[in-house]
């Protein structure tokens, strides 16, 4: 397939590589491709194109040359090297310690000083270099996420032609939670470089093109702003996932004998999936206190309600994270104690990831998923519940603070807040008519299979290229 007038390559950039990385006894490295989100938006491009980031440790310098053969030659990625001072500054530090919970609405978490900031100007710096280093003209450059807000400029005082775009993973917050940040100019100044930026939502935008008004005093119009006589285009992409993947999934023997023995093993009970990380904005707290709720309010539920809620580790070595782990796990104890009996737990709580067959498989046999993030960028686990319904038609229970509440409207909505809100919602999702969620199911399930993965990543790349006034048309899907 061709895609007239872009001749190019797409560098993809982004904080971690998708690839993971092990030095063997014998000291011959192996390497293997991880199948995230943005891996699967990217098979639908069919440019060529090479990803840079970060290994997510620390390569010594002997090791450097044949790490960056491996990755090159293996798997098309080039990576950055940074010192474990750096990394662990710009990583934990500045990106998870203070970007993550302001853009979160969560202020009163963050934890900044010069120290940190200093550490994701030096990473962004040398991010830049290694893109720099490797840049042609015809290039486009996308770099993801709130660990790069400061690479456009960097990039483009290096390579003042460089063709870039950023999308947004997170929410971006209302301009009265931005305002908050000490280096908040900096950070719009830095986006400010690019001639696209992306956001899942509308609000995402809106909250963007306001703070720029607010802080630095640009010109912006619904669809952009102006800075420094450029315009920069500023565009909602809603990403997505690759239903395709799950539907293979299904049909395996061994997803399908999976399949079969949980519902051997839950029959008579109505089960709820939970599977987030564990991370304070999933809301896991007010999850469990709504299910504790809803045993107050529906006792009959007893014996016959059970949620599995899979918490997987994440950023373990930040105190809050540590801290969120006692709160939940003290949660799942005083409820199973309370309503739980002998060979009875309400709750299932696995404290792990599991791997994507056994997750496609709790998907299926669900009769609800219950998403109750206090704030979610997007959240892709909404969309997979849906394509992994066969029978059931399960119902989605979905937080109206998430990303994917603005299209996905045959959820039921929930406020995660709420308390009694949110345990009337399970009540009431529990019991719903086989009509009106086969209903739900069809009108959510035909959003999730039109707006992929590769829908998103070929609509931004399409838009990019676009936006940074080269031929009309690029892409042809
Ligand atoms: C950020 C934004 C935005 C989870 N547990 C297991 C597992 N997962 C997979 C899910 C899903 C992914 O991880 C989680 O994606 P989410 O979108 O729910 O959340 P974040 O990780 O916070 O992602 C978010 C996203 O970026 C994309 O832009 O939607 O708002 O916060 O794919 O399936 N996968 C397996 N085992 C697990 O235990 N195999």
């Amino acid at each position: 397939m061709t895609e007239p007038g872009f001749s190019g390559r797409l560098i993809v950039v982004s904080n971690r590589l998708p690839v993971s990385l092990k030095k063997e006894p014998d000291g011959k490295w192996t390497s293997k491709m991880s199948s995230g989100g943005l891996v699967a938006a990217l098979s639908g491009l069919k440019s060529n194109f090479i990803w840079v980031g970060w290994i997510g440790a620390e390569i010594e310098e002997d090791d450097r040359e044949e790490v960056t053969r491996i990755l090159r030659d293996n798997h098309n990625c080039i990576p950055v090297f940074l010192s474990e001072k750096v990394a662990n500054d710009h990583y934990n530090g500045f990106s998870n310690g203070v970007l993550w919970p302001l853009f979160h609405y969560l202020p009163g978490d963050v934890d900044y000083d010069d120290d940190i900031w200093n550490s994701y100007v030096e990473a962004n710096t040398i991010f830049s270099q290694v893109v720099a280093d490797i840049l042609e003209p015809d290039d486009l450059v996308w770099v993801h996420d709130y660990h790069m807000m400061l690479m456009p400029e960097i990039l483009k005082q290096k390579c003042p032609d460089a063709r870039i775009g950023f999308f947004l993973h997170i929410p971006f917050p209302s301009s009265e939670i931005f305002r908050v940040l000490p280096c908040r100019k900096e950070i719009l100044m830095g986006m400010l470089n690019c001639c696209l930026i992306g956001f899942h939502t509308y609000d995402y935008a809106r909250h963007f093109l306001k703070a720029c008004t607010r802080i630095i005093g640009a010109e912006t119009v619904p669809n952009g702003v102006y800075f420094k006589d450029k315009f920069v285009q500023v565009g909602v992409f809603p990403v997505g996932i690759d239903p395709d993947k799950f539907f293979e999934t299904l049909q395996t023997p061994k997803v399908q004998s999976r399949i079969k023995e949980l519902s051997k093993s839950f029959e008579g009970m109505k089960v709820v999936i939970g599977i987030d990380r564990l991370d304070y904005i999933k809301g896991l707290p007010q999850k469990l206190q709504a299910i504790e709720k809803l045993f107050q309010n529906y006792p009959e539920w007893k014996g016959k309600f059970v949620l599995i809620q899979v918490a997987v580790p994440s950023r373990q070595d930040v105190d809050e994270y540590q801290k969120l782990k006692k709160e939940v796990e003290e949660l799942v104890g005083r409820i199973n104690g309370l309503y739980g009996s002998l060979g009875y737990s309400p709750i299932h709580y696995l404290f792990q990831s599991v791997d994507s067959d056994e997750l496609t498989a709790l998907y299926n046999i669900s009769d609800a998923a219950l998403i109750s993030s206090i704030r979610d960028g997007m959240n892709l686990v909404a969309q997979e519940y849906i394509v992994s319904q066969t029978d059931k038609k399960g119902v989605l229970i979905l937080s109206e603070f998430t990303g994917a509440s603005q299209s996905l409207s045959g959820a039921v909505m929930i406020n995660p807040w709420n308390t009694e809100e949110v345990a009337e919602s399970i009540n009431t999702a529990l019991t719903m008519s086989k009509e009106e969620r086969e209903e739900k199911h069809q009108m959510l399930l035909n959003y999730v299979t039109k707006h992929t993965a590769s829908h998103w990543g070929l609509g931004f790349v399409r838009e990019l290229y676009k936006a940074s006034h080269q031929a009309e048309k690029i892409f042809s899907i």
